[in-house]
């Protein structure tokens, strides 16, 4: 594998690079906080096993990945749950999507439906195969959801007659009697605590209803976490977490360059296609899903997300391990030091043990020291 500034900077570097998008140096920073570069496949089938698994396995990821398409009962009650786990736990949600239509319906097929999937995962996917307008379209979907929601956000805030409280409702602004000309977020929650609904502005200015979710929301809207002295670093962290803010409401996509199943029909040429079209999009696309790290010009600095990971039952070290249905598994350490992987994604491998947490924590372990070594530990 070609040698590239990536493949030896810590994910805190990366994180602070020019050539991180806000939500990639989020997501690079959380990775670095939290300790984890691995993403649990969360290929359940129903919204109590998805939400338990959540809650049993959120520590030890930096992203959950769904197909919310499996789920026979999701509704948006799902997915509300879900982001409440993810902003407790901290890490960012990726639907697995693959979207491959024209511009006109992944746009519609990213924002509405039953899953509205721009509303709730920060991170999606997507085949280049009809062109580059398939990021075009997503992009500006995703924008359209980003400035509806800041926009809801916004007018709430200055729809208050008085400085936002710091923290939780303040009981004496509320006015159920307002209930007109309500401003909806993009994500409609129904819990009684996060009423975001406002009124207008020429309106008698005292509703607001306003929570610890939207102010906590209102800060991370902020682009970009704070960038911290490596040594900052010996702080615990809870507060490390508490410093990095919450999950900010932007969205994100990546490309996928090259699958794990055997005989996937991504050749080189079409995986230099996928980058170019990557690298015409920075903002946008955060990195790929691929088997090994693509970074190749000195302004790269995509993630690399890669599926097809399992560590082999003991005594079995070495040999090929597959599902008989065309995945193909490597171990961590081969992905994330050999093959210059970011995030090791992992499904069935944690999905399937006796005892989720603990194996998590064993992938979780295995892929950290992997990448302390690639990158040579004490840096
Ligand atoms: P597993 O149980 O660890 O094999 O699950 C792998 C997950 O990653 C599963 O959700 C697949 O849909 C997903 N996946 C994959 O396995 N290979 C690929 O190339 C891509 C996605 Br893209």
């Amino acid at each position: 594998m070609a040698s590239h500034p990536t493949l030896t900077s810590s994910y805190r570097a990366r994180a602070n690079l020019p050539t991180s998008g806000p939500l990639a140096s989020y997501l690079l920073s959380l990775i670095s906080t939290k300790q984890t570069n691995l993403c649990l496949s969360a290929d359940v089938e129903t919204s109590a096993e998805l939400l338990q698994l959540a809650d049993a396995v959120g520590d030890s990821i930096c992203l959950l990945k769904t197909h919310c398409d499996i789920v026979t009962d999701w509704t948006d009650r799902t997915s509300q749950a879900l982001r409440e786990i993810a902003r407790r736990k901290r890490f960012l949600i990726f639907e697995d999507r693959k979207f491959a239509d024209i511009g006109e319906t992944v746009q519609k097929q990213y924002t509405s439906g039953h899953h509205r999937i721009a509303l709730w995962a920060e991170i999606t996917n997507a085949h280049v195969l009809p062109g580059p307008a398939i990021v075009t379209a997503l992009e500006k979907a995703a924008e359209a959801t980003i400035a509806k929601y800041n926009t809801a956000v916004h007018t709430e805030i200055s729809a208050s007659p008085r400085t936002q409280p710091p923290n939780g409702v303040d009981e004496d602004e509320e006015d159920d009697t307002v209930d007109e000309t309500v401003i909806e977020p993009p994500m409609e929650v129904e819990n009684e605590e996060r009423r975001l609904s406002a009124k207008a502005t020429d309106r008698k200015q005292s509703v607001v209803s306003v929570t610890t979710s939207i102010s906590m929301r209102t800060e991370s809207i902020s682009p970009r976490p704070d960038a911290h002295d490596e040594d900052t670093f010996n702080l615990d962290t809870a507060t490390e977490l508490l410093r990095l803010g919450e999950v900010p409401f932007l969205r994100s996509l990546l490309l996928l360059a090259e699958m794990s199943s055997e005989g996937h029909l991504m050749t080189p040429e079409y995986q230099k296609k996928t980058v170019e079209i990557a690298r015409s999009h920075r903002e946008f696309v955060m990195g790929f899903i691929a088997q090994r790290s693509l970074n190749s010009e000195p302004d790269d600095n995509f993630i690399t997300m890669t599926p097809g990971c399992q560590l082999p039952p003991p005594g079995q070290e070495g040999k090929k391990l597959g599902d008989n249905l065309g995945q193909q598994y490597n171990t961590p350490r081969k992905l994330i030091l050999e093959q210059g992987c970011d995030i090791i994604i992992v499904g069935r491998g944690i999905v399937r043990a006796q005892d989720r947490q603990s194996e998590a924590e064993r992938y979780r372990k295995a892929a950290w020291v992997a990448y302390e070594e690639r990158i040579g530990k004490n840096q």
